[in-house]
């Protein structure tokens, strides 16, 4: 008998309907039940009075016992499906539903992604560079000497040790030509730090893609032709540009390439100003800079430029204030998600 009990309990633990509870019943105490059966087919002539006693006690408790296991299970199983119809009655499929946000990238990000892109279909490396560099690499190796009035144009967060918050993306280019040699053609973005006061133009946090090419007979020509390759690419159609001679320490001749605004279509606004934006400033490679990083001037030369990220950003866009950038506020952001 305890083996039925525990072929019973084994039944009964697979048992998730109550369907199949009642098909457990039936095969224990149904007409043909192996419980039914057991009294049925059990010959008694043979039995003392005692021994019948004594069986008719056993089986009696196996009765009991597989009638009050099933009746047990069927109750469990029938409180569960009563549970999970209360909660679909709380459900209310009308109402509609929340869908979760997926995010997206920063719009600098994009913009930097993109440049990348164009940048290595031009045969360019994508560097990495420190934000915090040190004295030497962000103004002496670039022929800013201490001293120098050209360090006014650059509010610098001075650190310890000699170490700067990079006032600008040029801080890696000696750091690039001792590290890789030369014919060197790299990128190098990031973000660059200034101690100036903010406005729709201006952040104390920004992006930079600093580029640099050198090689022999690297010239203006190549410089000219990787910045019209790289706005055609960007703005996917033709764009005023201005190009003006501009003053770097470390570029010689150094030029200024500034964007006809695209806001207030060059007339003047609170966003450029005076109808252009700064956006490139470029120039060969000063000679010095050449030798700091251990290049022969006489024998090689090159290109480097300064592109603004951030402001590129906001012409691809049409973010009129740079200050939206790094608030914080995710409906700004939000703007620029995937649609689901
Ligand atoms: C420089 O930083 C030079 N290192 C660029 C350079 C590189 C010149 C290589 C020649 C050769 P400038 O200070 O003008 O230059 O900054 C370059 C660009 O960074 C600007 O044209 C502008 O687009 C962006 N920029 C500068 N300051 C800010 C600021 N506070 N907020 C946002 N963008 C800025």
């Amino acid at each position: 008998m305890n083996t039925i009990k525990q072929q019973l309990l084994s039944d009964l633990s697979v048992a998730k309907t109550a369907e199949q509870i009642e098909q457990v019943r039936i095969k224990y105490l149904g007409r043909k039940g192996i419980v039914t059966n057991l009294a049925k087919e059990t010959d008694f002539s043979k039995f003392t009075s005692e021994e019948k006693k004594n069986f008719g006690q056993q089986l009696n408790d196996l009765k009991d016992f597989t009638t009050s296991q099933i009746t047990l299970v069927a109750e469990q199983v029938k409180s569960s499906e009563t549970d999970s119809a209360a909660i679909l009655r709380l459900i209310d499929p009308s109402v509609p539903g929340s869908s979760g946000s997926l995010g997206s990238l920063h719009p600098i990000t994009m913009v930097q992604l993109e440049l990348e892109q164009i940048f290595e279909g031009m045969g360019f490396s994508v560097l990495d560079s420190p934000e915090v560099e040190t004295e030497f690499n962000n103004f002496e190796a670039i022929n800013i000497p201490k001293d120098h009035p050209a360090r006014d144009m650059q509010d610098t967060f001075w650190l310890k040790n000699d170490l700067v918050l990079r006032t600008h993306t040029s801080a890696n280019q000696v750091r690039t030509l001792r590290r890789f040699g030369v014919p060197v053609k790299a990128i190098f973005p990031g973000r660059c730090f200034r101690y100036e006061s903010i406005d729709p133009s201006h952040e104390n946090t920004f992006y930079q893609c600093e580029g640099l090419m050198v090689d022999e007979g690297v010239s203006v020509a190549n410089l000219i032709g990787v910045m019209k390759t790289l706005l055609s690419e960007v703005f996917r159609r033709d764009v005023k540009v201005r190009l003006r001679p501009g003053f770097f320490p470390f570029v010689e001749p150094g030029f200024e390439l500034d964007l006809n605004c695209m806001f207030c279509g060059g007339v003047g606004c609170p966003t450029c100003g005076d109808g252009w934006i700064e956006l490139i400033p470029c120039g060969l490679v000063h000679p010095k800079v050449l030798e700091f990083g251990g290049v022969d001037p006489a024998k090689y030369s090159g290109f480097a430029f300064g592109l603004g990220l951030t402001r590129l950003a906001m012409m691809r866009f049409g973010i009129r204030d740079i200050r939206h950038f790094n608030a914080g506020d995710v409906r700004f952001y939000e703007q620029f998600a995937p649609v689901l």
